[in-house]
């Protein structure tokens, strides 16, 4: 079956070995627990951590953030890279919850597969059904996780039809939950006619797992309950019946998705999926640009930069973008093109994720997700290439839905407030406008969390205390147009004119009125909602 599958061009073994994906899901599905199984799986690291450590408990590896730490959610997507067998991953942890969620559409510029982790209490949810829609625009093939089976989850069928029915994509399940909640005993393999049993006394071991010849084989009977094991043959009768068989092209087409049922704190099915995307996962794949399509295996190097997070390790004050590799073999030292400038870049320090550390990356191939070093060079949307001029498409930017006016509560520190500010409008963090009449800034959001975490940050890396006010303004768009008519413009309108982070001019609107009166008196000027990253 696997090898009828097209997956793309052949490629060298290094780039075809390579993994490359993100973790989706409605907020607490449980991504960032996975992420450490999956670490831990892979031998990157001994002990899993915790997403609500307490005291001296060890934290997850990508929820790095204070207030990650603080509040056990993930604000910010974090990239790790890991062996698994002969497979190199590359897994992008995304934060679930919307006010975030411009985060998690970059990621998935930046990946070839999706793992969509569900709740098995609560099915689809908003945000997943919203970033399978992202998923689905770009083709990108989805492995589904089935999480929190130790607690009381709905009807197995019932999940699996819930997914095809609210995400219209069919569903085949590579294994079957052996009772729930107290009675969750773990799952029979569908792929490998194995038995897998939880390991409830010890969460951080791998599983056992036990070989059986079908469904027929007695050894069931030794290991499972009579009750549970009647439903178990009943069910899985059904389900071969009723739900389609595993097709691999269908899989990598995005029109079927394969679902497996676990717990990731208990460490329990995480392996099975591990084998999954390394068996079915998607290899590196083609990457449109405007001007032509990018294969992984061309010759030459090139890539773009996806997310950019400074400070990310307070003891170096550094600056970091996280490059997603599309085509060719990199080494360390090499001079690429930054496309945007035309200038070379010599790439001296570039980094590789693991676990709990970042590594100088020797060497790094196409699927590849590496972190560059730099005062501000790189932006997101900005590509990297040997010479050729390429621009790749498609990395969203939001319009900000909210606005506030920031201020540093001591004065004397507003110099150094300017310079956090544009550092998170350079992330893409926050939008920043300066008003050109009175003094200081309007942060412009998608949702109200991210004020919480630039007041963290803006504390903790800046050492400056911020207070966030209303201001008048409701809404901001990016002023385009003739020259003159511009400039015209902006000096009848100097109450409601602002300058973006990068000097281009915003109007700032109170009212949909505003708009409308805009674009009535004055056709020949463009309001946009969102800037184009890409230039
Ligand atoms: N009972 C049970 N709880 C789990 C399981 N997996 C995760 N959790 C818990 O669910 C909560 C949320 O888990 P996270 O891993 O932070 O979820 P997340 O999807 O990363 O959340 P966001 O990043 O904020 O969207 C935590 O308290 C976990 O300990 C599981 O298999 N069973
Ligand atoms: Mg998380």
């Amino acid at each position: 079956m696997l090898d009828h599958a097209s997956n793309g061009p052949v490629l060298p073994p290094e780039i075809d070995r390579r993994r490359t994906f993100a973790i989706i899901s409605h907020p607490d599905a449980g991504k960032t627990t996975l992420t450490e199984k999956f670490l831990l799986y892979g031998g990157a690291i001994q002990m899993a951590g915790q997403v609500r450590a307490k005291g001296e408990a060890r934290r997850t590896r990508s929820d790095f953030m204070q207030m990650e730490k603080d509040r056990g959610i993930s604000v910010s997507a974090s990239a790790m890279s890991f062996e698994f067998k002969d497979f190199w991953f590359n897994l992008v942890d995304t934060p679930g919850h919307s006010d975030f969620s411009e985060d998690t559409y970059r990621t998935l510029t930046a990946v070839d597969a999706a793992v969509m982790v569900i709740d098995g209490a609560k099915g689809v949810e908003s945000q997943t059904q919203k970033l399978f829609e992202v998923c689905r625009m770009r083709d990108m093939p989805i492995l589904t996780f089935c999480n929190k089976m130790d607690r009381e989850s709905r009807d197995t069928f019932e999940i699996i039809d819930e997914i095809q029915e609210n995400l219209a994509i069919d569903v085949s399940p590579a294994s079957w939950p052996i009772g729930v909640g107290r009675d969750f005993l773990g799952c029979y393999d569908m792929l490998n006619d194995r038995l897998e049993l939880m390991d409830r006394a010890d969460r951080n071991v791998i599983s056992e797992s036990i070989q059986i010849n079908g469904l027929d084989d007695p050894k069931l009977a030794e290991h499972v309950p009579e009750d549970l094991l009647e439903k178990l043959l009943e069910e899985v009768e059904m389900a071969r019946e009723l739900l389609p068989k595993l097709d691999h092209q269908a899989m990598l087409d995005g029109t079927m998705t394969p679902i497996w049922f676990g717990s990731a704190i208990n460490s329990f099915g995480v392996k099975e999926l591990m084998d999954g995307i390394a068996d079915f996962g998607p290899k590196p794949r083609v990457r449109p640009a405007v001007e032509r399509d990018i294969s992984p295996d061309e010759k030459k190097v090139s890539g773009f930069v996806f997310k950019v997070q400074a400070n990310m390790d307070p003891k170096h004050r550094d600056r970091i973008a996280f490059v997603r590799l599309c085509s060719g073999h990199f080494k360390r030292g090499m001079k690429l093109i930054h496309v945007r400038t035309k200038k070379p870049m010599a790439i001296a320090s570039p980094m590789l994720f693991l676990a709990s550390d970042r590594e100088l990356a020797e060497e790094a191939w196409a699927g590849d997700i590496i972190g560059i070093p730099n005062h501000g060079q790189l932006r997101i949307g900005d590509a990297l290439t040997e010479g050729e001029i390429l621009h790749f498409a498609g990395i969203p930017s939001f319009a900000p839905e909210l606005l506030q006016s920031v201020r540093a509560t001591d004065p004397m520190k507003s110099k150094h407030l300017d310079k956090a500010l544009n550092q998170f409008a350079e992330e893409g963090a926050a939008k920043l406008f300066k008003p050109m009449i009175g003094s200081g800034w309007i942060i412009g959001v998608v949702g109200s969390l991210q004020f919480d975490v630039l007041a963290s940050r803006i504390e903790l890396e800046y050492g400056i205390p911020v207070r966030f006010e209303q201001t008048q303004f409701t809404s901001a768009r990016w002023l385009t147009g003739p020259d003159e008519k511009v400039d015209s413009f902006i000096n009848t309108n100097k109450g409601h004119m602002a300058t973006d982070h990068d000097g281009d001019p915003v109007y700032m609107t109170r009212l949909q009125w505003d708009i409308d009166r805009v674009e009535r008196d004055f056709p020949e000027l463009n309001l946009t909602a969102t800037k184009e990253i890409m230039v």
